[in-house]
């Protein structure tokens, strides 16, 4: 027997396919559309085991939907706008033009070299004008539709880099990069209206059946609907003229008897005015202002406030006043800029009124009895009933919120609201890599949409990064242009769009790509949605919130009658490894590349030194911890069949998948196996009845799993038949179940189906061949389990051929040990028969 020779056999048949278009989607076919996508990558330069994980899962389904009469969209494309390339671009001198284009190039061939079955003719970049012009016409629609405006607003300014940094690269407070401290600083900033959305949105998730219950979970969090009240205090003291009520919002209004404290933002119109005659206040108020605006820092940050000496009026007891102080944690952009705090129940409010002694009362409790339960250093945030609260006693902590709500209404001081923790999405970005914002902004006459005539708004190549800032900002050129609508001398918007929006929409330019517009709505309207999306949980909220909106604010306009993007979400687990790692002197980790180590039986030692070295957990692969495995050696070693198989053999998809030379090494011979197996043989006559049966079962489990994306369990099953086929007899059903083995493997690995296809002389690619038919009376249990109960306790089991009637089945059950044992000879009442499932014998 000869052996499969990917290295030969793979690039052999990738040319093939290329050559038939095999896997080109015809939007004009009258077959049934299947859209399969994943996740398109980032180009940071190489595939990692992640997106082999990824591509491999899609490419099943998309295989697996063509060979069952589908007409199938499988694309591939590059989300390449984004900081990496300016980093290279700082750090290598290279432009970031060049270096995405370069990591692309050698992306593409590393998929390719995976054999898997996509439409290149679809390939799209998001950093070519050909596809962000399009985009900015969207965002000109968009913006026509009053669903993107400007404002003022916060963010993470960096004083030594020049620059905006988004909330991940502020790191505790500094600058990833320059580690300065990070300031908050205004700055006029484009938003689209993804709040307009938020009812839609949430409401939406309820018809998503085929995505995960935890995605949809996380969805709904982020978009938060909650209930709230709206009040006002009125304010006691030197208040400054016209500021005599302050507005706050709560969504917790039925803990308002357990205030001690009300607090404004630094930047509320009561603050600012009162720190124009209080220079301590000014000061601390600047201070507050220098942190940054990521709520996790807002969390962690210590509370501190300024005492204003200004008091505040309960609005349940006019007797009852309360302090109010400028706090650092209450944001100005979030409800009124203004709280009233419940120390008891609110964990910022309890470090707050420990640090200024301000009463802490407990207000709900578990139960009655636990009224007096004191309050340490947590505060209580556990449903329950109201204690202390006058006539809010005893009533549950919803309850009490809807009562609270009713008597501020009632009594005019106050409105309940539904309120939202979705923000409208800021999508300004002050950098050079992204789509340029189609904006131009003139003295005379505002923001001024740049004409569509003249789009795409490219971006200029020649700019410099030795200087920190924005490059297009201070490009010569770039940005001076005459206004569209007056003609006099105007600026360019230098600000680029967040790259959220390139990943957006790209699923619908893949459906449709005339050069003229962004999308062919009728086209795009046969593909959409994406029946099949796949891709990481860390996507699970924001591109999956986007692209939503996206979708929605597009049917908005008119431009597309879509309500939701992805029809099915798959979120696939990692690809882990072993981490190794040793000590220095210093007390820092170094870390072990797993080619670095050998692994000895109860540890492992380092190659260059000889010495042990601590095996670590096993962690999702990840370059800081040097736990990578780079498929393009492993591919060349042992070929993309053998490495997609691993990829879909040992965990269920959406667990992690550690890697293993084991696992790799058997899923390698396992494709020899298959090779052999799939070998013609001189068919003796005879049919094999038993392995016939095997074989209709496999090609039906296997379509139900891979249907499924259940992979590990497809192969199970073809592990199974494989194990049948060897043992079978020589028959003609043996030598049949050649082909149809070759036909079910197929879409795991293509490249040794068709070797073997073209060994049997099979005309044309396998590829194009149809899944094998299944014969359903094959599928038929011919035996079933009859559950035989005692007073409806299962006690024994039977098989019995199927459609055994019901005297049979009665006599059958009374003549089991077991039953006769606990009759004692007594005969049952009554018998109840379920053919085919049970017998209850009632004593
Ligand atoms: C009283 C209270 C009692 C609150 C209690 C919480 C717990 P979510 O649920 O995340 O929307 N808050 C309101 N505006 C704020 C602002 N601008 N900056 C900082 N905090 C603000 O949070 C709503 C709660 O956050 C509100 O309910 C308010 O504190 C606080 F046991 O009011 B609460
Ligand atoms: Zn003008």
């Amino acid at each position: 027997t000869s052996r499969f020779n990917p290295h030969a056999a793979e690039p052999r048949w990738q040319a093939a396919w290329e050559e038939a278009g095999s896997f080109r989607a015809n939007d004009a076919s009258p077959k049934p559309k299947s859209y399969v996508l994943e996740m398109f990558p980032y180009p940071s330069g190489r595939i990692h085991m992640g997106h082999v994980r990824n591509y491999t899962m899609g490419d099943v389904l998309a295989r697996f939907r063509r060979m069952t009469g589908h007409e199938v969209l499988h694309p591939m494309g590059w989300d390449a706008f984004g900081m990496p390339a300016e980093n290279a671009a700082m750090e290598k001198k290279v432009h970031p033009g060049d270096w995405t284009r370069q990591n692309i190039a050698a992306m593409r061939a590393q998929l390719k070299r995976l054999g898997f079955a996509l439409d290149w003719s679809r390939e799209l970049a998001t950093c070519e004008p050909d596809y962000y012009g399009h985009e900015q016409a969207l965002f000109l629609d968009l913006f026509k539709h009053g669903l993107v405006y400007r404002k003022e607003s916060a963010v993470n300014w960096d004083p030594v880099d020049m620059t905006v940094l988004a909330n991940e690269q502020v790191i505790d407070g500094r600058g990833w990069r320059s580690g300065a401290l990070v300031e908050r600083r205004k700055l006029s900033q484009w938003f689209l209206r993804i709040t307009d959305f938020a009812d839609e949105l949430l409401d939406g998730l309820k018809g998503l059946d085929h995505w995960p219950d935890k995605v949809k979970l996380m969805q709904e969090n982020w978009i938060g609907r909650s209930r709230g009240l709206r009040f006002r205090f009125a304010i006691t003291g030197d208040v400054p003229a016209g500021q005599d009520m302050l507005e706050v919002f709560t969504t917790r209004p039925d803990t308002i008897f357990g205030a001690s404290f009300a607090a404004i933002a630094a930047d509320h119109p009561l603050a600012l005015a009162l720190a124009e005659r209080d220079a301590a206040l000014a000061t601390f108020a600047d201070e507050c202002r220098r942190t940054g605006t990521a709520a996790a820092e807002v969390e962690t940050q210590e509370k501190r406030g300024y005492d204003t000496g200004l008091r505040v009026v309960h609005p349940l007891d006019p007797e009852w006043t309360l302090p109010l102080f400028v706090a650092n944690f209450v944001l100005m952009d979030y409800g009124t800029g203004a709280v009233f705090g419940v120390p008891g129940h609110d964990q910022r409010d309890l470090d707050f009124a420990r640090k200024y002694q301000l009463p802490v009362t407990r207000v709900v409790a578990t139960t009655a009895d636990t009224a007096d339960e004191p309050i340490h250093d947590e505060a209580d945030t556990r449903d329950g009933v109201i204690v202390h609260s006058r006539f809010l006693d005893g009533l549950k902590v919803e309850e009490a919120k809807a009562a609270v709500i009713a008597r501020a209404e009632a009594d005019g001081w106050g409105q309940g609201t539904t309120v939202w923790r979705l923000r409208d999405w800021g999508v300004s970005r002050q950098r050079y890599w992204g789509t340029p914002i189609p904006i131009i902004h003139c003295d005379s006459c505002g923001a001024v949409p740049v004409p569509k005539d003249q789009l795409p708004v490219v971006l200029p190549e020649d700019v410099s990064f030795d200087v920190p800032g924005n490059p297009l900002d201070r490009h010569p050129t770039w940005k001076h242009v005459p206004c569209p609508s007056c003609g006099k001398d105007a600026r360019r918007e230098t600000d680029t769009l967040d790259t959220f929006v390139d990943s957006s929409w790209y699923f619908i330019r893949f459906a449709s790509q005339p050069d003229d517009r962004p999308f062919d709505r009728a086209v795009a309207e046969q593909w959409l949605p994406v029946g099949q999306y796949i891709g990481g949980v860390e996507h699970a909220i924001l591109h999956l919130l986007y692209a939503r909106f996206w979708t929605r604010a597009l049917r908005r306009t008119g431009l597309l009658d879509i309500a939701e993007p992805f029809s099915g979400l798959f979120t696939q687990g990692m690809v882990t490894h072993e981490t190794y790692f040793d000590t220095d002197e210093a007390g820092r980790t170094l870390w072990y590349a797993p080619e670095e180590v050998e692994r000895t039986s109860d540890g492992a030692i380092a190659r260059s030194s000889g010495l042990p070295v601590t095996v670590g957990r096993v962690e999702k692969m990840s370059k800081s911890k040097k736990n990578t495995v780079d498929p393009g050696p492993i591919v060349d070693q042992y070929g993309a069949d053998a490495v997609r198989w691993f990829m879909l053999s040992d965990s269920p998809p959406e667990r992690d998948l550690p890697w293993s030379e084991a696992g790799i090494e058997g899923a390698w011979r396992f494709v020899q196996r298959l090779w052999r197996l799939t070998e013609a043989n001189d068919a003796p006559e005879g049919e094999d009845k038993d392995l016939a049966r095997k074989l209709h079962r496999a090609v039906a489990g296997v379509a139900a799993d891979v249907e499924a994306l259940s992979f590990n369990k497809a192969v199970a099953k073809i592990y199974e038949l494989a194990n049948a086929i060897e043992k079978a007899a020589p028959s003609a059903t043996r030598t049949g179940a050649a082909e149809t083995l070759i036909r079910i493997v197929a879409p795991m690995v293509p490249h040794l189906a068709e070797e073997a296809w073209a060994r049997l002389g099979r005309e044309g690619l396998v590829a194009d061949a149809s899944w094998p038919e299944v014969d359903p009376a094959l599928l038929v249990d011919d035996e079933v389990t009859i559950a035989i109960q005692v007073n409806g306790k299962l006690r024994d089991t039977i098989m019995a051929p199927k459609g055994t009637d019901r005297p049979t089945l009665e006599a059958l059950a009374l003549g089991s040990d077991k039953v006769l044992r606990l009759l004692e000879g007594r005969t049952p009442k009554k018998v109840v028969v379920v053919p085919d499932r049970l017998v209850n014998l009632v004593a």
